[in-house]
């Protein structure tokens, strides 16, 4: 499988009105979803688009010698690594580059699913699916306040697992314009995991409860009748869900500083599954 990326400075909304010069995988804060069967091998390369300084790539999905595997890329320069995806799960990966906190900060993280060999045991109930991603925003590429502060903000994102799909960064607000979608009586599948930096999130959907949970998303690590699922800084999940009414589903970090600083999202069911058109409550 190979996978290549690009190390690049883009601006990206944040929130409304408010722009941030994002230190990006491909142009996106997160960066793209990677999706992985286990057993591949990834063959990964990066391409550092940035002038000025180098990047990397640390993938949690995967066994490697950072100091070989994980290491710098210069600036205006390309690195090839491989590495075995054995573990199924859903993973961080970022920049690993010193000093790591402002890269991850800056934007530079993302969402690997490592498919598992033999599926989940619910596969065949789940209707459909996404990825729900938190990240932080501080004050622009300031150290200190990525030290010692709290961050501006703490948003949702979502990714396309297949093309056409909603793709959209870490903007204050994204997945409540912007809701996700399902159909009366659907079991809904997310892929959740929290970037950080520095923050848990304890994700939690309005209206359901989780019928099955897969901490860091092994099939091993099944769980039942969640309410809300703790996910450590760099920690993910798959959640599954029935929606049993026509509805608006707030989806939040419930730690609810963190919901109001822009951690919530909203998945609206309809009769047919499409947007309706009404109008979004959200939390
Ligand atoms: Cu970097």
């Amino acid at each position: 499988m190979n996978v290549e990326m690009t190390a690049q400075i883009t601006n990206i909304q944040i929130a409304s009105g408010d722009a941030y010069k994002a230190w990006t995988f491909n142009g996106e804060a997160p960066g793209p979803v990677i999706v992985v069967n286990q057993g591949d091998k990834i063959n990964f390369t990066l391409k550092n688009m940035d002038p000025s300084i180098p990047h990397s790539m640390d993938m949690h999905a995967v066994h490697a010698a950072p100091s070989k595997d994980f290491i710098n890329v210069m600036p205006n320069k390309s690195g090839s690594f491989s590495y075995p995806a054995d573990n199924a799960g859903v993973f961080m990966y970022h920049c690993g580059t010193q000093p790591v906190l402002e890269h991850i900060a800056n934007g530079m993280h993302g969402m690997i699913i490592v498919k598992p060999k033999n599926g989940y045991p619910t596969d065949s109930q789940v209707d459909r699916e996404y990825v729900v991603i938190q990240n932080e925003w501080y004050k622009y590429n300031d150290i200190s306040d990525m030290t010692n502060g709290k961050p501006k903000y703490v948003v949702f994102s979502t990714k396309a697992l297949k093309q056409g799909e909603m793709n959209t960064n870490g903007t204050v607000g994204a997945l409540v314009e912007h809701p996700l979608l399902a159909k009366v009586g659907d079991k809904v599948r997310f892929y959740v995991l929290n970037v950080g930096p520095n923050e848990t999130s304890s994700f939690h959907v309005v209206g359901t409860l989780f019928d099955d949970v897969y901490l860091d998303g092994n099939p091993f690590n099944h769980l039942k009748g969640m309410q809300t699922v703790m996910l450590p800084a760099s920690g993910g999940a798959v959640v599954e869900f029935t929606v049993t009414k026509e509805g608006s589903y707030p989806f939040v970090n419930h730690q609810f500083n963190d919901a109001t600083k822009g951690a919530s999202g909203v998945l609206k069911v309809t009769k047919d599954g499409k947007d309706d058109g009404s109008m979004v409550m959200s939390h």
